[in-house]
């Protein structure tokens, strides 16, 4: 019982703490604004603009640009722009595709692949008409590409290995460059040993803003990537051949309780894109509000084209965006809809035992292994609530509190606050939405209420008495817990 009690503090203080250090990064960079000038200028003059690389796994302040057209930037979700530089009319940037360490939630690390320190890569921004200048340094094992997914541009700058261009080499650098001939939400991959690459998180956004300031404006642009991974639990490096059955279902590869939220401040203009690179479709369900598709692959979508929706599909190499204004105050859950796209890896194998009677079994099992509890005759949300113990580099399948208890997710799924009184460009945590009084659904503890009555029957169909011997193991079991 002790190993249980304690893993269940740790979980709680990780999503108790976790909010607040996710955004303490974000709120002390968004006081003094990165420009690109601080972070780029050392080598203005060399050849190759350095390549800054990011450690840290949380959301960071908005990019704003020092020169050219005005708009407002992205924040990305736990992730980061890349810094660029202005040299003969060409905005530069610098990606170098390396091994790293990337944090999926508190308690869980992958040895994945990604460009300049994490996976995904950088988000890209730029605007409509502006000549794009990419290098791309390999620093992996292999060899590899990039593709632009969803640009205009010239045949031999498109990025498929052998087709377009020669991969490039382990120590090589290749450059990339064309003119952004429309804005809108983009990708880019590698397109060389494509499946592995993919699977070990080689991937990005790009957003290409209107040349127009006031076109398509908003107050707040959110972005993330829907990516998936195939880890099991106890291990670091993601299988590369999965095709289907991934356990962790990712935005920018963070799983719940590790994704940043969505802060907006009241009445903001807010656009949320995304662009998935999973294997899989990906309903994105957000609570609260009705909003509008306004940005596809091909770029915007004209008004008389859009409808109301509560939720939007995301097929396979898509990107959507939508808009909302946020009129409604609270904390609104935003999550994929596929129930299984919400739980992280420890809940793929789960057996279904609901309406099974487990007393026999479980009086057998505790003559062996103290304190053995059965899970799931009436569900699974005790899960969500005893934090089982794991193997090392694993979350719990269901996880994560929120003021009233446990939330119970893992997975695509975050929160979407809206609040008065923030500051434009604040995103740090305002903590949970303090409900005016009388609006939360509450127990009712009047006089008790007429029912129609109910027979006593037994919940399925099966035999509940099963012959069952338990046997002690020759030696150490492993994990408990199932
Ligand atoms: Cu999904």
């Amino acid at each position: 019982m002790s190993t249980q009690d304690e893993t269940k503090k740790k979980t709680a203080a990780n999503s108790g703490g976790l909010s607040r250090r996710n955004f303490l990064g974000a709120t002390g960079a968004a006081a003094a604004v990165v420009t690109t000038e601080a972070l780029s200028g050392r080598s203005a003059y060399a050849n190759v603009p350095e390549a800054p690389i990011q450690t840290s796994p949380s959301m960071q302040p908005p990019l704003f640009p020092k020169e050219g057209p005005e708009y407002q930037p992205v924040v990305t979700l736990n992730s980061w722009t890349l810094p660029w530089r202005m040299k003969d009319g060409w905005k530069e940037f610098h990606l170098v595709a390396e091994p790293v360490v990337r944090e999926l939630s508190p308690g869980m690390k992958g040895h994945l692949w990604g460009y300049n320190g994490q996976s995904p890569g950088p988000t890209l921004e730029a605007v409509e008409g502006d000549k794009v200048r990419i290098f791309v340094t390999n620093r992996l094992p292999e060899h590899t590409t990039i593709h632009w997914h969803g640009f205009i541009l010239p045949n031999g700058m498109d990025g498929v290995g052998g087709l377009n261009q020669p991969q490039i080499k382990p120590g090589q650098t290749f450059v990339y460059e064309f003119v952004l001939t429309r804005s809108g939400t983009f990708m880019y991959h590698p397109h060389a040993d494509e499946m592995v690459q993919m699977a070990m998180g080689m991937m990005g956004m790009f957003v290409v803003h209107p040349k127009d300031p006031s076109f398509m404006r908003v107050d707040r642009d959110f972005l993330f990537m829907l990516n998936a991974f195939d880890i099991v639990p106890g291990t670091y490096v993601p299988k590369i051949n999965t095709m289907t059955d991934f356990n962790l279902w990712c935005w920018n590869s963070r799983v719940f309780p590790g994704i940043d939220h969505i802060v907006c401040r009241k009445d903001d203009r807010v656009r949320i894109r995304f662009g998935n690179l999973t294997m899989t479709n990906h309903p994105i369900h957000m609570h609260g509000y009705h909003f509008e598709v306004t940005c596809t692959d091909g770029g915007w979508t004209r008004p008389e084209a859009r409808w109301p929706e509560v939720t939007v599909d995301c097929a396979v190499g898509q990107m959507r965006a939508f808009e909302f204004d946020a009129v409604n105050l609270g904390d609104w859950a935003i999550h994929c809809h596929k129930s299984h796209h919400t739980m992280n890896a420890m809940g793929h194998d789960v057996k279904t035992y609901i309406g099974v009677d487990k007393r026999d079994i479980t009086r057998k099992i505790r003559t062996l292994v103290d304190g053995y509890m059965p899970m799931g005759t009436a569900g699974m949300a005790d899960m969500g609530e005893m934090e089982m113990p794991l193997p090392d580099n694993t979350l719990p399948m269901m996880t994560g509190f929120g003021q009233f208890g446990p939330i119970e997710m893992g997975g695509m799924f975050s929160v979407v606050k809206v609040r008065e009184g923030l500051d434009r460009n604040d995103y740090k945590d305002p903590g949970w939405y303090q409900h005016p009084p009388g609006t939360v659904s509450y127990e009712w503890k009047g006089e008790s209420l007429a029912e129609a009555p109910r027979t006593e029957q037994a919940p399925s169909g099966v035999p509940t008495q099963i012959e069952v011997q338990a046997v002690k193991p020759t030696h150490g079991s492993g994990h408990s817990g199932h």
